[in-house]
């Protein structure tokens, strides 16, 4: 049996859009999934979050069912429209909703980790240019601040944005998320100014002298050369570039890496949203880094992609219902090189899990599948903490069954069973095994 550290925080994560519903509620108001869910051919079978798993109105159930889990976290996400539904518009009621959730954990003795931006962006910030117009930053800062006000004595762990990369690159350069857009160059903006507004935040939480610690998610997928061939380890390390170091390096070593530096002004222009002084904001120390892992990306060299001449292939079958690979053992070379390469800060798993096309039967659902996936991804965050690793805490993404953007409802994967038509919660096997994972505090 492998033991974890007795302060180990088992978590359960979800985000606001995905499973709140609510949507007309104490006055919120729209957000760009909304928006982009209308639009015919977007979100699978053009479903939305109108509903969702109606966390909003059943969250005290939802609760009840992380005490009997035993979880010692939870991490949720604010959403930005019920603040601040309209322009020039503050609605002290959207806080409500948190406020009761926060009664309600409090009262189960679960922690809070709060995300600020999970990609709900109220859609009359978008039509200023959302993440494009550099003035949203100070517009990120006045919600913040309100978060911190309002509960900055309640919540001790702050995310200020969850996975810039698929905000940036899904939503501006490959349009499957909201907004929807397909411009890189508008996509790279976008990406500087979620960060500069993380860096904002960070500033501010400092200068506000709340007690708690503040970091950032970051989606993080390791890029594996398909073979020894020296073009196809250059074409991963360029797609690291794309999708890791983009990110890692302007927040633990204060610039962007020049070879993307390089590779994005030739195919886009000059990068001229990056302003004197950026540099030093994003990289404000921060509290401890929340790493989202799912699956690695196999790469080889191919000429066919215009801006990076690489592509993932698909190597295994052992594969998720979202048809990402399942590789635990990249999960422990990824804490590891974040230690070597990066910061020797507190780590956070602040999502992994896995979606299946779980049936019930019976009553039951028997999903072995993302019990193999979850126990072997424990087993891989076991090995770095007994190397001496700072991992700190593990979030299974995740609670519920739940909106899962452009797939909608298509794809599960939540511990417990949301049916969409009753909204019943039925526990899956993994909830179980989790449970006793967390009471035991070991894995075989
Ligand atoms: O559902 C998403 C979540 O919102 C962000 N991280 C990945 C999850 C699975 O795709």
């Amino acid at each position: 049996m492998k033991s974890f550290p007795e302060t180990f925080i088992w978590g359960t994560a979800t985000a606001s859009y995905q499973i709140e519903g609510g949507a007309h509620e104490e006055g919120r108001g729209e957000s760009i999934w909304d928006r982009f869910s209308r639009q015919p051919g977007k979100v699978y079978q053009q479903e939305n979050g109108k509903i969702a798993c109606d966390h909003y109105h059943r969250y005290p159930e939802d609760v009840q069912l992380m005490s009997e889990l035993g979880i010692k976290s939870y991490r949720f996400s604010f959403a930005w429209p019920r603040l601040f539904p309209e322009e020039g518009k503050f609605n002290p009621e959207g806080l409500n909703f948190y406020k009761r959730l926060l009664d309600e954990l409090e009262a189960k003795g679960i922690t809070p980790t709060a995300t600020i931006y999970h990609w709900d962006l109220p859609t009359w910030l978008q039509d200023k240019g959302g993440w494009t117009n550099r003035e949203i930053v100070d517009h990120f800062v006045t919600y913040a601040k309100v978060l911190f006000e309002t509960f900055g004595d309640r919540i001790k762990n702050w995310i200020t944005h969850n996975e810039p990369w698929c905000a940036a690159f899904l939503g501006h350069a490959l349009g499957v998320h909201a907004p929807g857009h397909t411009d890189w160059n508008e996509a790279l903006i976008v990406s500087h100014h979620l960060l500069l507004s993380h860096g904002k935040v960070v500033e501010l939480y400092r200068s506000m002298e709340l007690n708690g610690q503040i970091g950032i998610t970051l989606n993080l997928s390791p890029a594996v050369p398909a073979t020894n061939d020296s073009m196809d380890k250059d074409a991963a390390w360029r797609l690291d570039g794309f999708a890791n170091r983009w990110f890692l390096d302007p927040i633990f070593k204060g610039k962007y890496p020049e070879d993307m530096m390089d590779t994005y002004s030739r195919k886009f222009g000059p990068l001229n949203f990056l302003k004197e002084g950026d540099l030093g904001v994003i990289g404000k120390p921060i509290d401890f880094l929340g790493v989202n892992y799912y699956s690695h990306n196999s790469i080889s060299h191919n000429d066919d992609d215009p801006v990076f001449q690489a592509k993932p292939i698909n190597e295994t079958e052992n594969v998720t219902d979202m048809g990402w690979g399942i590789h635990p053992e990249s999960l422990y070379h990824l804490l590891k090189r974040i230690q070597s390469d990066y910061t020797n800060l507190p780590l956070y798993i602040t999502e992994n899990g896995a979606a299946f096309p779980d049936e019930v039967e019976n009553g039951k659902i028997e999903d072995n599948d993302r019990i193999r996936y979850l126990h072997d991804h424990f087993v891989a965050a076991h090995r770095f903490i007994e190397e001496g690793g700072n991992l700190k805490g593990y979030y299974v993404w995740s609670l519920m069954d739940n909106f899962e953007w452009a797939f909608g409802y298509s794809k599960r994967f939540g511990i417990i069973y949301v049916d969409y038509e009753t909204l019943e919660r039925t526990p899956k096997e993994s909830y179980k095994w989790y449970q006793n994972i967390i009471k035991t505090n070991q894995i075989d």
